[in-house]
């Protein structure tokens, strides 16, 4: 039992624990009216947003006895208009007869009926549901495809998603990005299909994060956070897992907060300073130390991959390199001319860590070809900090071959931004060999017209008879040096020399 004042209850820090789907908070939240009126706006938003099992108001009377009490409860189901049952007013002996606890548990079990994707039952694994929030800033369509794309980015990371909602707005809103209207029937929304998360397609100040967490019980994500968590869901080599660890650590750095756990919200005020702010200190210390020797660490990564590539450029064959917007199958393409068994999958960055083999060109030629992690829209920048270590590989390439899936909607979108993240790696000026891959599933005419367009060669990872030619233009260019794309400058010199060539 917690007693409040006038002003304000504290609460003790909510575990999460009991936020997924179907379950309340645990928390019956009993308050007096002075004067006889109803529920407020304020108290029902309350009972969605903090997942009180109910929230009650009692009446004073003239003699400070309590009078007419008014119960409500959240409604199971889909009711996004309506999302709470208020009773009529009770009065305190019949309110007294009730058993709450009860009442609640049968509560509890109807949402988790009624939001069935809480959890798989038959495999007893925990299915994470979520809802996707994206606001159009400028033009529609470009928002519903980044809409898209977030879709696949919640689905790699084993997400399903259950709404996306697209809202126009001039701009972000300050703090609540979508505006606060607008978040409480997000959570509401949330909380009756059985989400346990809200992701934004954009990403959140850490003052926009601190007030969208104060304001919910409900976990919220952006876009950089998601991508961050598949790529710690994908990393399984040591290396990739310190970079991926550094790159979290370096964005929830200026983020961490302590909740808010007061309901000061009620009273305007600020709860929980103190004890709250001092462990604040102490987690921020420890975060900062981890990045700090995780840092080392990356730097000795570094210098030993520095060693490892001289060595290899000692071999004296050139090295081709795989670059591409993520699942444009360059994974699939490497297997395909080199017979091996390197992940593919149809899922956003399936590959993290670099894979090099052995290419034969025809019978008496032979070059490197790597294959590398794939880039995306807004790739957040403590993620190509991290993974500098990695992407150093591509500035030892005597050629690029930008693997681009010719079949997508958003191909030439993503072609820019592909050659605009390596002009800002500094590896613009390498020699670039454009593929328009996945021939198969693309538009012929489409795909003609882009080749035209972007000086590019279809190509289909899936079908062997595609390849010759590629090979062919491949080998060309490694005795030339001129890439097929005269936006481009374009001499082998300017590239790491090949220390051997043919
Ligand atoms: N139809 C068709 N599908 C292809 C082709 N090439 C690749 N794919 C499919 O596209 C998906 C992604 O392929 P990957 O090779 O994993 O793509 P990637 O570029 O390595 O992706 P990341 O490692 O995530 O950056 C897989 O499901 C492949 O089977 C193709 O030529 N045609
Ligand atoms: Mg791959």
């Amino acid at each position: 039992m917690v007693v409040g004042d006038a002003k304000q209850i504290l609460l003790p820090d909510r575990k999460r624990s009991r936020s997924s789907a179907g379950r309340l908070s645990g928390i019956r939240y009993i308050h007096t009216h002075l004067r006889p009126e109803p529920l407020s706006e304020e108290d029902l938003a309350d009972l969605a947003l903090l997942r009180f099992d109910c929230v009650a108001a009692i009446e004073v009377g003239h003699e400070g006895l309590p009078e007419g009490v008014h119960v409500a409860l959240l409604a199971p189901g889909n009711r996004p208009e309506d999302p709470w049952d208020v009773w009529k007013p009770l009065s305190p002996v019949d309110a007294a007869a009730i058993d709450f606890s009860a009442l609640i548990r049968d509560l509890e079990k109807e949402l988790a009926r009624t939001t069935p994707l809480s959890a798989d039952t038959e495999t007893g694994a925990e299915n994470r549901g979520a809802i996707l929030v994206g606001v159009a800033l400028g033009g529609v369509t470009e928002a519903e495809q980044s809409l898209e794309e977030l879709e696949s980015l919640a689905d790699s990371c084993g997400v399903s998603v259950l709404d996306t909602i697209l809202q126009r707005r001039p701009s972000l809103h300050p703090q609540f990005v979508v505006g606060k209207g607008k978040l409480k029937d997000l959570v509401i929304q949330a909380l009756q299909t059985g989400a346990e998360m809200i992701i934004f397609d954009h990403d959140l100040t850490p003052n926009q994060m601190r007030c969208v967490t104060d304001f919910t019980e409900i976990k919220v994500l952006d876009r950089t956070q998601l991508i961050l968590d598949i790529f710690a869901q994908r990393a399984k080599t040591r290396d990739g897992k310190i970079q991926v660890e550094l790159a979290q650590l370096r964005y929830r750095l200026p983020r961490l907060l302590h909740r808010n756990t007061g309901l000061s919200r009620l009273a305007g005020g600020i709860g929980g300073t103190g004890p709250g702010e001092t462990k604040l200190e102490i987690d921020r210390r420890r975060v900062r130390d981890r990045i700090h020797r995780l840092e080392k660490q990356v730097e000795r990564l570094r210098k030993g991959r520095r060693t490892r590539r001289a060595r290899r450029n000692q071999s004296g064959l050139p090295l081709v390199c795989l670059v591409g917007y993520t699942n444009a199958g360059k994974s699939t393409l490497l297997n395909a001319l080199t017979q091996s068994d390197v992940h593919t999958e149809n899922r956003l960055f399936a590959t993290l860590d670099p894979a090099t083999r052995r290419l034969r060109l025809d019978e008496s030629r032979e070059a490197l070809i790597t294959d590398t992690v794939g880039f995306i829209r807004d790739l957040p920048p403590d993620l190509i900090a991290a993974f500098l270590a990695t992407l150093e590989e591509l500035r030892d390439a005597v050629l690029l071959v930008h693997v681009i899936d010719g079949s997508s909607d958003r191909c030439e979108k993503q072609l820019a931004v592909v050659e605009d993240l390596l002009g800002s790696l500094e590896l613009g000026e390498i020699p670039t060999l454009r593929v328009f891959n996945k021939a198969d599933k693309a538009a012929p005419e489409m795909l003609s017209n882009l080749c035209r367009r972007y000086h590019g060669i279809p190509v289909s990872a899936l079908d062997w008879s595609t390849l010759p030619t590629f090979l062919d233009r491949l080998g060309t260019l490694l005795v030339t040096g001129k890439s097929n794309s005269p936006l481009k400058k374009t001499s082998v010199e300017e590239a790491t020399p090949i220390q051997e060539p043919f």
